[in-house]
């Protein structure tokens, strides 16, 4: 690692992995954003873009900012990949764009409409239970009551697995999305505690534990087809296993935080219940689920005005992209009603978030179905987080409900 200031970039001396920086990331976000488009983190030797212009431009030339060389701070050319590469994630074009296709379709918004249905009626359910152990219990943890529960039931159905364990999916992504930092305690204490069920998911990502129809059997009907290897076909499972839990439980948790900690916003919604879908967006963007993404140099660029050796890796700040102001009005502000599209929650460019109309699907149905039933949300103790290398992640939010 060479940590010595490339000429003419300005240094920004924080450490985006330390407990105080994700403890509350927007002051050194800031920070980061008026340094410069393009900034020098010495602690890692990287370079950072923050502005949310020189965030998309980087997504938008993928050819220079590659993906195949890791997505974490790690770079594949000099280390080897702590698992297997993924063959979505990290990988580039042509080999990225055939396992694209395929999951794309698998998640299309025309295959979503035909999971609403399901999807509608697991969040009835649950909100039900939820109400109801709020009314005996007093108290509900928003995050273990429902924020967890609902994805962890909705996503695994729909991918067909079956049987018990599914609970071993979280300890997997906190796992995984430890892994794009620096091996820092953090990561050495969930690769500890993942290490007993490494082996349970490997082994969900065969065909004979798979579903007939669902999104898993649907990758292996793609590589009978001849559009992908056999090789890749449980690599794909694998993807959906490790990005389509943790992501949208965090997701829902931060927009029911939002929604608790501004009773105006939560009331909007509760007068007009289509507005649940612009809620669930303008909570991405103001607490971004994945805070950080890396890209690495396929060639020496140009950089807004920042010279960049070939095999560089850059990290990309979504979350602080999502409160440029050059970007966005009043953007440490959480409304409702705001256009938040063109955010960066879900990245953009050929990589951008495959998964996004399953997420979008959750996030309307939970916060419509909330505020159908309950009236206030109050908060009832402190929400805790749960430090995560990239995740945005909460570990408990007690609210006491009072019914509509
Ligand atoms: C991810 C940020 C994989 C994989 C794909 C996507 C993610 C994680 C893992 C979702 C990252 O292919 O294994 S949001």
């Amino acid at each position: 690692m060479n940590n010595s200031a490339p000429p003419g970039v300005p240094v920004v001396d924080v450490d985006p992995y330390s407990d105080a920086f994700l403890a509350d990331p927007y002051p050194a976000h800031r920070q980061l954003r008026d340094a410069g488009p393009v900034v020098w983190i010495p602690k890692y030797g990287v370079y950072a873009a923050a502005r949310h212009e020189t965030v998309r431009a980087v997504f938008a030339d993928h050819g220079t900012f590659i993906s195949s060389a890791g997505v974490g701070l790690a770079n594949f050319n000099k280390e080897e990949p702590f698992r297997p590469r993924s063959v979505i994630l990290e990988a580039d074009p042509p080999d990225h764009t055939r396992a694209r296709a395929v999951l794309a379709r698998i998640l299309s918004p025309k295959a979503m409409m035909q999971m609403r249905e399901t999807f509608q009626q697991e969040a009835d359910a649950l909100l039900d239970r939820f109400v109801e152990k709020a009314a005996s219990a007093g108290t509900v943890d928003a995050v273990a009551d429902l924020a967890e529960p609902y994805p962890l039931k909705v996503f695994p159905d729909a991918v067909g697995l079956e049987g018990a364990g599914r609970e071993n999916l979280l300890l997997y992504g906190d796992m995984i999305f430890n892994s794009f930092g620096p091996r820092n305690e953090r990561l050495a204490k969930s690769a500890e505690r993942v290490k007993p069920v490494t082996e349970w998911i490997m082994n969900h990502c065969q065909r004979a534990q798979l579903r007939p129809g669902g999104f898993g059997d649907q990758i292996y009907q793609a590589a009978d087809a001849g559009e992908i290897t056999q090789a890749e076909a449980p690599m794909l499972v694998r993807s959906f296993l490790s990005a389509g839990v943790d992501t949208t439980i965090n997701g829902l948790g931060n927009a029911l935080l939002c929604l608790a900690r501004e009773p105006e916003q939560y009331e909007k919604l509760r007068a007009d219940l289509s507005l649940a879908r612009s809620a669930f967006e303008e909570s991405l963007r103001f607490e971004s689920t994945v805070q950080t993404f890396f890209r690495t140099t396929s060639r020496a660029t140009e950089l807004e005005g920042a010279q960049l050796p070939v095999d560089s890796k850059i990290v990309c700040f979504l979350a602080a992209a999502n409160r440029d102001e050059r970007q966005w009005q009043e953007p440490d502000r959480f409304d409702i009603t705001r256009r938040a599209a063109g955010h960066m929650a879900f990245g953009s460019g050929i990589h951008g978030c495959v998964g996004q109309v399953v997420a979008r699907l959750e996030g309307e149905l939970i916060l419509s179905g909330l505020a159908k039933r309950v009236k206030r949300l109050e908060i009832a103790g402190e929400a805790t987080r749960r430090p995560n290398n990239t995740l945005r992640a909460l570990g408990s939010l007690p609210l006491r409900l009072v019914p509509a």
